[in-house]
């Protein structure tokens, strides 16, 4: 009862501080505007993305739970008992508590940018886990890296929930899945989520919702600008714009100027036309045959899928 709680071992790898206005001006000038869907997660972005998997339209975060405390045992034997387990992106740590119990793994290895957060999640799973050993490394998991003392190539299982992976161009995500390759090491086993295609009314009711928190999502990245930034766009003069583009298989997210319009953003000026549009998110989906392509080409053998009845998501595990 008055055990000494178990405290987890901190690697800060001190990532590069991430380059918001050289990457908001630069994504400005372009002919197509963009910007970077990696800078909607500031704290109220970060609270509005996890409004969004509550919302009865975005299927994924729900589906994916579902198949975690569906299949976790099997899952869990995949994996092996007693490994590494590494987490890319980790975040609160809410998935992987599915999974815990039935890996029992020797480590767990959280690694996210965000250090305050990740800290405090570490220290809460720790505490909840008092038979696994958390080591929370604070680290860009797109940049290459390699993993703390005695934990490198040893045989690991990865862990990459969300379906994140979509968030990339295909062949920036192809050369992740190889540096995660490279990272865990051959032996190894990565457990990833991955949305997949489906009738195209299910995809852009996802990221249309009817409360608005998807445009709100959106909307908040200029928010972000002005403030950061010494912008000044006026956020009703924007409108949220979502849709499936079925040539690309990926959800675009766009932010269209209502009118035309100047903006402001560290003393330079952009004039948008009406109806021009800020491309701020693709959200790749992919079949299982085709995702399953996509992991053969970094290096994996897919072993095993697990999908809902519905066909929304699918868990692979991948092997090395
Ligand atoms: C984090 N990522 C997998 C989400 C997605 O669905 O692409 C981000 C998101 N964008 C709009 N809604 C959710």
């Amino acid at each position: 009862s008055n055990q000494t709680p178990r405290e987890p071992v901190f690697h800060d790898y001190r990532p590069e501080p991430v380059r918001f206005r050289e990457d908001v001006l630069s994504g400005l000038v372009k002919n197509q505007r963009r910007i970077p869907p990696k800078y909607f997660y500031d704290q109220t972005g970060s609270r509005l993305f996890d409004a969004i998997c509550q919302l009865p339209e975005y299927y994924p975060t729900r589906t994916e739970i579902g198949l975690l405390k569906q299949y976790g045992a099997e899952m869990a034997e995949y994996m092996g008992e007693g490994s590494v387990l590494v987490e890319f992106g980790s975040g609160s740590s809410l998935k992987i508590r599915l999974l815990l119990n039935a890996l029992q793994p020797a480590a767990y290895l959280p690694i996210d940018i965000s250090r305050e957060h990740l800290f405090d999640s570490a220290r809460e799973l720790a505490e909840e886990y008092p038979l696994v050993a958390v080591h929370a490394i604070c680290a860009d998991y797109t940049r290459p890296l390699v993993l703390p003392e005695g934990f490198a190539g040893k045989p690991n299982g990865g862990f990459f929930p969300g379906s994140s992976i979509g968030n990339f161009e295909p062949e920036e995500a192809r050369q992740f899945l190889e540096r995660i390759a490279t990272l865990l090491g051959s032996g190894s086993g990565l457990l990833i989520g991955v949305d997949l295609k489906k009738e195209i009314a299910l995809l852009n009711a996802a990221y249309n919702d009817s409360q608005g928190i998807t445009a709100a999502f959106n909307l908040n990245l200029l928010q972000r600008i002005n403030r950061e930034l010494e912008g000044n766009f006026d956020l009703a003069s924007f409108e949220h714009h979502a849709l499936y583009n079925a040539a690309e298989g990926r959800v675009e997210m766009h932010l269209v100027s209502r009118k035309k319009q100047a903006v402001t953003v560290s003393g330079q000026v952009f004039e948008f036309q009406a109806g021009e549009t800020l491309h701020t998110e693709n959200s790749y989906k992919y079949t299982i045959e085709e995702f399953q392509q996509l992991a053969s080409s970094a290096g994996f053998q897919p072993r095993r899928v697990w999908t809902d009845p519905q066909d929304l998501f699918s868990v692979h595990y991948l092997s090395l």
